[in-house]
């Protein structure tokens, strides 16, 4: 594990066990107006962190589906994160600017489980930006569509 920091960071303001460093490897790095730039994180770190189950529908899959991870919002929080936007960086390279009000407004969640299973690179995994809009009609808009992000890899916060 090359940055050890952000476990101790996690194990400051969140009462979950302790992690195990070097369980698993990374998946999610985090750059930019943080704390303790960058971070780079793993599946166990994120599954260490508070747990939030969305249901929702989604513009490329049928009917509900029940996703599991990590709310942005905590997420940033722990990191001390400060800024506007948060770029989000896939494994397709996708890139796409995301407001920082969009956590604050709503829970949206950084998913590594849909209906009880991991996320797989080969459909929209490990991580996947889920928007929370089966309870909200105006996150039902392409202005939010393209803010979902499936194989998230990289946020950077400026
Ligand atoms: N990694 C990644 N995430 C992405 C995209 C993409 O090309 N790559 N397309 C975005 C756009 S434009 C939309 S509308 C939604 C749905 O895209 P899809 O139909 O290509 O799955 O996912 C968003 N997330
Ligand atoms: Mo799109």
């Amino acid at each position: 594990m090359r940055f050890a920091s952000p476990i101790a960071l996690f194990c400051l303001s969140v009462s979950t066990a302790p992690l195990v460093a070097g369980e698993s490897p990374p998946v999610l790095r985090i750059s930019g107006q943080l704390a303790n730039a960058p971070v780079t994180l793993s599946l166990a770190d994120l599954k260490a962190m508070p747990v939030t189950t969305l249901e929702t529908d989604t513009v490329v899959t049928d009917g509900m589906h029940r996703f599991t991870g990590v709310l942005m919002r905590d997420l940033l929080e722990n990191l001390e994160a400060e800024g506007d936007i948060v770029t989000a960086t896939a494994l397709n390279d996708y890139i796409v600017d995301i407001p920082m009000t969009d956590f604050e407004d709503f829970d949206v969640i950084v998913a590594y489980a849909m209906d009880g299973a991991a996320l797989d690179r080969a459909d929209k995994g490990p991580l996947w930006i889920v928007y929370p809009r089966e309870n909200h009609t105006e996150l039902q808009d392409i202005r939010y569509d393209y803010r979902w992000v499936w194989q998230l890899s990289q946020l950077d916060v400026r």
